[in-house]
């Protein structure tokens, strides 16, 4: 190639160079390089995603929140996987949050762009398995938003979840996720390849009417160290009686199975230790 050919090449290139140099220091230019060259992450993990740790159902129905920190990441894109006892619960509502933060749309999304809630929530009752993502992608334009980064509060949380409860004592809600796992629980960060999440923080759902059945007293009922004859004249002069908070300390002990009522199963349980030093 002789000299006059190459020229053409050396201005073409030289003048690529100073469109470069020339775009990185004006604003603009510099969005578009850290858009085609972002900067890696130096944390593999970042992020939590979290519920409040007890919730307390006085009710038929409850709210579990679901908060995400990104710790200053810029996240792109959030995949929920969540665990419940179908038992137990029946998730009624997914309420999604797309106004305080860039995680608009919703997937798996209906032909309106917003999340299909009817076939996610229709498997998660099914399954006990609810799963769905949050990405930065504009629902309407579909065009690519800013990445998030930002915490997400309980008052704003990325989505809400609305379950109707029953039963007694508690359950958990917890998010399926173990460390490094690209198929359960995700969050994707700019110029990160694989998941980020650096940990998650479940929840406890807490029935206010939970009755906690209490041990059974000894059948000492008059703590001298024996179940006899004496026991027995303490529980039949108490016999029937109904046992509550105007009781007294012996009264209460009478009624040895704590079920309110000195009857024949108290007595029962006397029999039982009859003669024995509990
Ligand atoms: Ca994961
Ligand atoms: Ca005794
Ligand atoms: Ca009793």
């Amino acid at each position: 190639m002789e000299r006059k050919d190459i020229l053409p090449f050396i201005a073409v290139i030289s003048g690529v160079l100073i469109f470069f140099v020339l775009a990185a220091s004006l604003p603009v230019g510099r969005e578009l390089f850290r858009r085609l060259f972002p900067k890696p992450e130096s944390k593999a993990y970042v992020g939590q995603l979290s519920m409040p740790a007890q919730i307390n159902a006085a009710g038929s129905s409850i709210e579990v929140p679901i908060t995400l920190n990104t710790n200053g990441s810029n996240v792109v894109g959030v995949d929920i996987s969540i665990n419940f006892s179908i038992a137990r619960l029946q998730l009624t509502d997914i309420v999604t949050n797309g106004s305080s933060h860039t995680l608009k749309s919703f997937l798996p999304a209906d032909s309106n762009g917003n999340l299909n809630k009817s076939s996610v929530m229709q498997s998660a009752n099914q399954t006990g398995s609810l799963r769905f993502s949050a990405v930065n992608v504009d629902p309407v334009t579909k065009e690519l938003l800013a990445p998030y980064s930002g915490s997400q509060t309980i008052t704003q949380p990325l989505a809400t979840l609305v379950f109707n409860v029953s039963g007694a004592a508690s359950t958990n809600v917890t998010f399926d996720f173990t460390l490094g796992n690209l198929n359960d629980t995700n969050l994707a960060v700019v110029g990160t390849a694989t998941d980020s999440l650096e940990n998650v923080q479940n929840a406890t759902i807490v029935f206010a009417n939970a009755t906690v059945t209490p041990a059974p007293y000894s059948a000492d009922i008059n703590q001298d160290g024996t179940v006899n004859v004496f026991d027995l004249g303490v529980l039949a002069a108490n016999y029937n009686k109904t046992i509550d908070s105007s009781s007294t300390d012996i009264e209460r002990r009478a009624d040895i199975n704590q079920d309110t009522v000195v009857n024949v199963f108290d007595l029962g349980i006397l029999a039982s230790q009859y003669g024995t030093s509990p």
